[in-house]
Parts: C-alpha cells; structure tokens; sequence
C-alpha cells in the first residue's frame, strides 16, 4: 500500500509509449475476458470498471450510489465502449475506448496533480503510468 502522485503529463506519457499503453491495454483486456471467448460482456466489463477505478477518477463517481443508478451507469459506460453496438466489447473497441478515457482523465487532471492510495499489486492504469514515469525520473538521474 502506498501513495501515487499523478497528473495530465504522467497519463500522456505513460499512453505515448504506444506499446507500452498497447500491451497493458491487451492485459488488461486478456484479464477482463474471464470465459476466454475473446469479447467482454456487460458483467466482465463491469468488474473492470470497478477493479480499474475509471468511473472515481474519469466521472468523479461516488461509489455509494445507489446500486439501480450505478447499474446504470455502467450501463452507459458499456454502451460507449460497444461501438458498433452487438453487444459485446471486443479487443478493438476496448483499445479505442480505453484510449478515450484515459486522455480525458488526462485533460481532467491538467497541471494539479492528485495523490492515489494504492495496494502493491494495483494493476490500474494510473497506477502503471506512475510507475512508468517514476523509472524515467530514476533514468534521467
Ligand atoms: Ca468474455
Ligand atoms: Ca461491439
């Protein structure tokens, strides 16, 4: 368990090293995909959002919704992964979305930084982008 200082710059470059962004993507998608069918269904998906913290930090959502109006939520969220609307995520649409997501936290994040509590083993994103940018700032030294 410790603390994670992120900002807009410490996501961008974390998701400029494409194949770094690209292989954690998969990962993460390879992970989500519990039944191996090689697409994410709704519940797969919504496992995501909760293990990868997105809907805190990208929608500023308090968790102790109500769970019909998280539900929906999630719902929405889906939808906007399932591009083409058939009603699972595939490996592309996931990449695309992921991508979308991560740069409006970004933008959300601009120059003030915010700390994260996270556990040793915390696979999110913005956990990987800090660690990314903590070996480059090591690197440079
Ligand atoms: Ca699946
Ligand atoms: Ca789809």
């Amino acid at each position: 368990m410790g603390v994670i200082i992120i900002d807009g710059s410490t996501v961008r470059a974390f998701m400029n090293d494409e194949t770094q962004f690209k292989t954690s993507v998969d990962a993460q998608f390879d992970s989500l995909d519990v039944n191996n069918d090689g697409v994410l269904s709704r519940s797969e998906m919504r496992k995501a959002f909760e293990s990868m913290r997105l809907l805190e930090a990208h929608f500023g959502v308090d968790t102790a919704l109500p769970p019909e109006e998280l539900t929906r939520l999630y719902d929405s969220v889906y939808l906007g992964f399932d591009e083409d609307q058939n009603g699972t995520v595939d490996l592309q649409e996931f990449r695309s979305e992921m991508k979308k997501i991560m740069l409006a936290i970004a933008d959300g994040l601009g120059s003030s930084p915010i700390q994260m509590a996270v556990e040793d083993d915390d696979q999110s994103f913005l956990k990987k982008a800090a660690d990314l940018e903590a070996a480059k700032i090591s690197e440079s030294s």
